[in-house]
């Protein structure tokens, strides 16, 4: 049987942890030929985030490095699957749906699916409007500089394969990382992609996001990264 794992970085989400883990459809995987490996990075929690997730029958990496990027980069270098998915670890993400998206990119021999959280949001519950502007933001940049018919270049929830990985230059280690790994992808790899459409759910437990701090620091790295890579 093939592996798929699922990969999912976690600072101090012991409110959400478990919700998503439980979520994860492994019989359906199981059904399409692929055994689960659930890997969640922590980068040193203060509570239980770990333990709950070793309890819910996860493989929790430790790594002593900060940030995002960080714990994305040693989770899919300890992933055994082929295929990677990823998504956050506040119940965010429709982890439910990551048989489709295989089965998708399977079908149409995709190599990277990421996901569009924008277009189905409407309350302000689920993404406040300060984000949204962020994001807005953050698209047209990458639209002008990359060429990208990306909704949403922030999206942390992808599906694709291991091999992809290779020869990727992957420098961010904060949040960054995940409209470098896009960029990396779709734009100096050239592979074969596709944007699909995802419901966007309240985020469980407290944000780690810091604002305008993050969506600055992100802005002023893909355009960066457009004439330094
Ligand atoms: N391992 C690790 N995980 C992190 C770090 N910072 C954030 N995360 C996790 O990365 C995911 C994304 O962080 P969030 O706070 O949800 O940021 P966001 O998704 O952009 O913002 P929201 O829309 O408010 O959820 C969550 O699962 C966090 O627990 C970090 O430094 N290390
Ligand atoms: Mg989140």
């Amino acid at each position: 049987m093939k592996t798929l794992s699922v990969v999912i970085p976690a600072l101090n989400e012991e409110k959400a942890i478990q919700g998503v883990i439980k979520a994860m459809p492994k019989k359906e995987l199981k059904s399409l030929g692929y055994h689960t490996q659930v890997l969640v990075v922590d980068n040193g929690s203060t509570d239980k985030t770990s333990k709950l997730a070793k309890e819910t029958g996860a493989d929790v990496i430790f790594e002593p490095r900060k940030g995002y990027g960080r714990a994305y980069k040693t989770g899919f270098a300890a992933a055994a699957g082929e295929i990677i998915a990823t998504a956050d670890a506040d119940q965010t993400y429709p982890i439910e749906t990551i048989p489709q998206l295989v089965k998708l990119l399977n079908k149409e021999k995709l190599d990277f699916i990421t996901t569009n959280r924008l277009d189905g949001l409407n309350s302000t519950d689920v993404m406040c409007l300060r984000n949204k502007i962020g994001n807005g933001i953050l698209n047209l940049t990458c639209r002008m500089l990359f060429s990208l018919d990306l909704q949403d270049s922030q999206s942390g929830m992808w599906v694709f394969r291991k091999d992809l990985l290779k020869d990727l230059i992957l420098k961010s280690d904060q949040m960054p990382f995940s409209e470098e790994l896009k960029i990396e992808c779709l734009y100096y790899k050239k592979c074969k992609w596709k944007e699909i459409p995802i419901e966007y759910k309240k985020r469980v437990g407290e944000v780690k996001l810091r604002g305008w701090k993050d969506g600055f620091y992100n802005w002023v790295f893909m355009t960066r990264k457009r004439f330094v890579r």
